[in-house]
């Protein structure tokens, strides 16, 4: 996607006067363009912020930044804002087309399903685990939509017979996990879920990366009633750290529910691109913080003065905090539940950061 010269709107305003109409007249139009605002609020000379400077953020155009053009204060805070509000690929020409990658450990069948998606038989399959080498992109459209399917090595365990073999099949599937969108991690349905599989999910996971968990040799078990339920509890229980991944139950070889695949995909890399707004974050933040009072230590209670969405892909929130020691990992997965119970953000990890204001404004 090309991109225009105004990606970026900067909007300053006057740090001394507070919000006038005016300002609230043109944050409103701003705001139906659908462009990053970056809010500065200009004539802070001091390195304590006023007390009503936290109203500039009723704008509703996210976190206002202080800064003092005459005295140069801040500058760098606000030019690190605008860097950081580039869209995504922004200066290249990205195609955007949804690439997913077929991840999982040797055998898996990770080719087949390529081959079923694309009903030929493109990539080579075998019994022999490791077939599949150097990763193989194939373009596919379905529903008039662009895909882009990359079919990688099967990741394998240290030990293995040829080391240098081993070591870039490795090197191609993170590859390939880097530039995907979301990745499809496929499960051996005879096999459940090994120690191997946790760990190819944990690179997906930490790479920021939708995921859709696609247990696949469906047609090789003996189901009864409980079978699917049973093996979705396996899944909750291996792999906590992303109970966020819907998962998928698969025959790549008869093609049973193969249709689904593409489709959660697509639903997950939305997902993994959306963008909520300021306002309502924050009135549910809010909410969360009066639910369940923050944790405090030695009579020091954490606040957290306000929430933005700065990035997307995967989606990042950066919260204004008093103390970020206060913020204990309980807490900020009781926000995360909060925000995916509200916003839905299936397949998709979410990022937080914390960022701590002078302790000045601490009272
Ligand atoms: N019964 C059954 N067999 C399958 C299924 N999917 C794949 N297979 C078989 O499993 C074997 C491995 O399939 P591949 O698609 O080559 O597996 P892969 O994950 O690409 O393997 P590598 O490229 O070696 O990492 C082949 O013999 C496939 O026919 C399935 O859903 N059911
Ligand atoms: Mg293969």
């Amino acid at each position: 996607m090309a991109m225009d010269t105004s990606d970026v709107i900067l909007f300053m305003v006057d740090g001394k006067e507070g919000i006038t109409a005016a300002d609230r007249e043109v944050a409103s139009i701003l705001m139906k363009t659908g462009k990053k605002i970056v809010l500065a609020v200009n004539k802070i000379d001091k390195a304590e912020l006023p007390d009503d400077f936290y109203d500039f953020y009723e704008l509703g155009l996210g976190e206002p930044i202080p800064i003092s053009a005459a005295n140069m204060l801040n500058l760098g805070d606000l030019l690190d804002e605008i860097v950081d509000s580039f869209p995504e690929g922004a200066g290249t020409e990205e195609d955007d087309s949804i690439k997913i990658a077929m991840i999982g450990k040797p055998n898996v069948g990770k080719s087949s399903l390529v081959n079923r998606l694309l009903g030929e038989d493109r990539v080579i399959v075998s019994p022999i685990a490791g077939t599949t080498r150097d990763s193989i992109d194939t373009p596919f459209e379905k529903d008039g939509e662009q895909y882009l399917l990359i079919d990688t090595a099967g990741i394998r365990r240290k030990s293995k017979v040829n080391e240098d073999i081993e070591k870039f099949s490795v090197l191609r599937a993170v590859a390939a996990i880097e530039r995907c969108d979301v990745c499809l991690l496929m499960i051996d349905a005879q096999e459940g879920i090994t120690e191997q599989d946790k760990k190819i999910a944990g690179i997906a996971h930490e790479a920021g990366k939708g995921i859709v968990v696609v247990v696949n040799k469906w047609d090789l078990l003996e189901k009864d009633n409980h079978t699917m339920n049973d093996f979705k509890k396996e899944i909750a229980r291996e792999l906590t750290f992303m109970s966020y991944a819907p998962s998928v139950f698969i025959s790549a070889l008869t093609g049973q529910r193969v249709d689904n695949v593409i489709a959660m995909a697509k639903y997950v890399a939305e997902n993994r691109a959306m963008r909520i707004p300021t306002g309502q974050l924050n009135s549910l933040i809010t909410d969360a913080t009066m639910m369940k009072q923050p944790p405090s230590d030695k009579g020091k209670r954490l606040k957290i003065y306000y929430v933005t969405q700065v990035g997307v892909k995967p989606p990042l929130f950066s919260f204004k905090i008093n103390s970020r020691p206060l913020m204990h990992f309980s807490y900020s997965r009781y926000l995360e539940n909060k925000i995916r119970e509200s916003f839905g953000f299936e397949g998709t990890p979410l990022k937080f950061v914390f960022r701590e204001k002078g302790e000045k404004e601490d009272v």
